[in-house]
């Protein structure tokens, strides 16, 4: 793992749903899927910087669990990892992104592949899959 690290949540719920957030920029990535988050502040672990990204992105209080296992070298010496959560108050809306949604398993399978994830994203779909349907 090298330089600054982005954070994101995968969030999921009580029945079985993943938590997804629509891109507004940059241009490349607009209109695509992600799990919400961003980048590790000078003095945060990233747990916190996930607390706090979820709160301005999506205005929800989020208690952190464990790492997923896949990590992803972004451009711009970035590295790029996801922890999982779940939300412990408040409604998520979109506050930063164009829209949010709830998925199934069967849902990301088809929004993966229609190529609606941000490729950079998709390191985690099994992970996730597995989680999601019950695994
Ligand atoms: N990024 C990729 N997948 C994600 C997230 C949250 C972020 N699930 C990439 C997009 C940007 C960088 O990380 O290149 C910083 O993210 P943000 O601060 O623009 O959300
Ligand atoms: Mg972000």
């Amino acid at each position: 793992m090298s330089g600054r690290m982005v954070v994101a949540g995968a969030v999921t719920s009580a029945d079985g749903r993943l938590l997804l957030a629509q891109r507004r920029y940059p241009p490349e990535v607009a209109g695509l899927w992600e799990l919400p988050g961003g980048k590790v502040e000078e003095g945060e672990d990233p747990a916190q910087a996930l607390r706090r990204e979820l709160r301005e992105e999506l205005d929800v209080d989020v208690e952190v669990g464990t790492r997923l296992e896949r990590s992803v070298e972004l451009a711009h010496d970035l590295t790029l990892v996801a922890l999982w959560a779940r939300i412990v108050g408040g409604e998520p809306r979109a506050v930063e992104h164009s829209r949010l949604r709830w998925v199934t398993v069967d849902e990301l399978d088809e929004m993966a592949a229609s190529g609606a994830i941000v490729p950079a994203d998709t390191v985690w779909l099994p992970e996730l899959s597995l989680r999601i349907s019950g695994g």
